[in-house]
């Protein structure tokens, strides 16, 4: 089996987001050095962090941002639907960028988001499993799909080690019906990613990053074959949300698929897909 990877120095784009914001706290000190990236400025580095500020849409300033990373943890781009213009910059060309950037720079491993809106419009009446061809429920889900095509790309042509993890809905706690089939604690989503980084043999992986929800759609085997062992569960949230979403209004387009109003919105096709 090969060698796990030297994690020295472990960058994440997008480090100003929620998730970002989380892992800054959750990995503290356990790489040796944090690099955290994003094109709005961020709080100052702290013991064994480095501030950048990089608009991922320009390559020259993306190679300067991969200089001397040994993993790359990549939230940056658009995380929700939006123009065409904006997810091409963001999660097509900025995507691009960084991954061509992170070969040229010898990067060995990139745990990157993608998202449960890759394959949004499977039913919820079906559990899915890593294997199933992509159904986005939005540009943004397309723009998820591409990304983990052009992982599978880099992972087999460059030997760049990928975990693609399609994120449900990362968070302290499920805030909805829908999201108690899809949540991820930031715990668990920290296992995730660490698991990422440090296994010794991944290539190139697909894994759900959703918590251990008894409402899950998905099967996780993939994850848990990497060793993925999370700590939560969505379902003490279950009673109070229900009972909140009692009697509130719902669309059936939204309710029918796993990717929710991503699917209804712009939805006008004279029959529901299967
Ligand atoms: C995502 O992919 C988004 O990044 C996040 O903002 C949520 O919309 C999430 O999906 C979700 O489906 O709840």
């Amino acid at each position: 089996m090969p060698n796990a990877p030297q994690m020295h120095r472990v960058l994440i784009t997008g480090a100003g987001g929620g998730i970002g914001r989380s892992l800054r706290e959750t990995l503290r000190g356990v790489y040796p050095v944090l690099r955290l990236s994003d094109r709005v400025s961020l709080a100052p580095a702290q013991e064994r962090e480095e501030v950048d500020q990089t608009d991922i849409a320009d390559l020259a300033a993306v190679e300067r941002m991969v200089a001397g990373v040994d993993g790359i943890i990549h939230l940056g781009g658009i995380s929700g639907e939006n123009t065409w213009e904006k997810i091409l910059e963001g999660n097509i060309i900025g995507l691009y960028n960084v991954f061509e950037a992170a070969r040229r720079a010898g990067v060995r491993r990139i745990v990157m988001a993608t998202s449960n809106h890759a394959v949004g419009f499977y039913p919820r009446a079906r559990t899915i499993d890593h294997n199933v061809v992509p159904r986005p429920d939005s540009r943004y889900g397309v723009s998820k799909a591409f990304s983990e095509a052009l992982a599978s790309l880099y992972a087999d042509k460059h030997g760049i080690g990928f975990l693609c993890t399609r994120i449900g809905n990362f968070g302290e706690r499920p805030i909805d019906s829908r999201r108690l089939s899809i949540w991820i604690s930031p715990r668990d989503y920290t296992q995730l990613v660490r698991i990422g980084l440090e296994h010794p043999d991944i290539r190139f992986e697909i894994v759900y990053g959703v918590s251990n929800n008894r409402r899950s759609w998905y099967d996780n085997a993939n994850a848990f074959r990497l060793g993925y062992r999370p700590q939560d569960d969505s379902e003490p949230y279950a009673g109070a949300i229900l009972a909140t979403a009692a009697g509130q209004p719902t669309d059936p387009i939204a309710e029918r698929y796993q990717g929710g109003t991503f699917c209804a919105a712009e939805y006008d096709a004279p029959t529901p897909p299967e």
